[in-house]
């Protein structure tokens, strides 16, 4: 079994977080994680607090196992389900796309343990200094809203910074993947893309086939520009976002006006011409559906027998 300080902090079996993705990480696909062993995410992304109310009450319904809910600081609802999750006591909240500062003090009084998505050494401190239970460093190669740094230099760094866990997020899909991570100074790993073609997994049929065929080089990243880069599978929409981009005609209302609703579309929808279908970078090594139970199964076994072997890599 891997030795991880995160697994008995949080009562789970594995040191794997299920990414809380916009629109696809819902109680169906968060029980499924936290019920084998990892810890299942809710994206709050798109829901306002009652709908996030009613979906924790049916991820409990399917599950007594620890769980976790993502906010996404630039949602118009995020001050509402920061409420939310502190009346429904939620064991851990993960923040993204954004400081989670002004409401830390709220959910470290409910005891819920906040652990915040960062993509900076200089983040990570600031939520260290204000209660954070851990960080996730999630680096560039990360699907979705990404920053500036990649995981290979972000986790050692963030490691070095902090003395809570830090969990490595970003280019991660398989047991070397998390051997490597725990090499970096990290507890355990963060997965997206990998839990995008999980069998419990509710995206269009489309998106998990666009997974499965992406190559190395199969995502891109575009919105630098608004200051606000997301990877994303290179689909017509994701070439024409950027076309329009470098187009000095183009004002950012058009822009926003052009991607409003493309996640949806995607998920939701399938929709292969105007969809969003953020990807991370790793999408090239996931090549089959599977159950979040065989995904967890498969790569701590794999990172187990690749970290037993590491020493034999030293000649003494
Ligand atoms: O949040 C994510 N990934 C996301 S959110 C999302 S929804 C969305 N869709 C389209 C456009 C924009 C958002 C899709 N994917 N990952 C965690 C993450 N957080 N990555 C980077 C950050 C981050 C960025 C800035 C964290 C903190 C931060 O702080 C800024 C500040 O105010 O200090």
């Amino acid at each position: 079994m891997l030795e991880s300080k995160i697994c008995e902090s949080l009562g789970i079996r594995y040191p794997v977080f299920q990414g809380g993705m916009a629109w696809v990480a819902d109680a169906d696909l968060a029980a499924a994680v936290s019920e084998a062993g990892g810890l299942g995410i809710i994206a709050a992304m798109n829901m306002d607090g009652g709908q996030l109310s009613a979906e924790i009450d049916k991820l409990r319904a399917k599950t007594d196992k620890p769980f976790g809910v993502n906010i996404m600081l630039m949602s118009p609802f995020a001050g509402e389900v920061a409420r939310v999750v502190a009346e429904k006591k939620v064991p851990v909240i993960t923040t993204g796309a954004g400081n989670p500062l002004p409401y830390m003090s709220v959910w470290t009084e409910a005891g819920i343990k906040v652990i915040p998505v960062v993509s900076s050494v200089a983040l990570a401190k600031m939520v260290a200094k204000r209660g954070a239970f851990a960080v996730v460093a999630e680096g560039g190669e990360s699907g979705g809203h990404i920053g500036e740094a990649n995981t290979m230099p972000l986790v050692p760094q963030v490691s070095d910074a902090v003395d809570i866990p830090v969990i490595a997020a970003g280019g991660i899909a398989d047991g070397r993947g998390l051997a490597a991570a725990f090499m970096l100074g990290a507890e355990g790993v963060q997965m997206g893309t990998r839990f995008l073609t999980a069998k419990e997994c509710n995206v269009h049929a489309n998106y998990k086939r666009k997974v499965i065929e992406a190559s190395d080089t199969g995502t891109m990243v575009s919105g630098r520009k608004s200051g606000h880069p997301v990877r994303a599978l290179k689909t017509a929409f994701a070439r024409q976002y950027a076309e329009m981009e470098k187009d000095a005609s183009v004002t950012e209302e058009q822009l926003n006006e052009f991607g409003t609703g493309a996640l949806r579309r995607a998920v939701k929808d399938g929709d292969l011409e105007r969809g969003s279908f953020l990807c991370g970078e790793i999408a090239g090594l996931v090549k089959k559906e599977q159950t979040c139970a065989e995904i967890l199964a498969e790569i701590t076994a794999e990172a187990e027998k690749l970290l037993l072997k590491a020493s034999g890599r030293v000649i003494r």
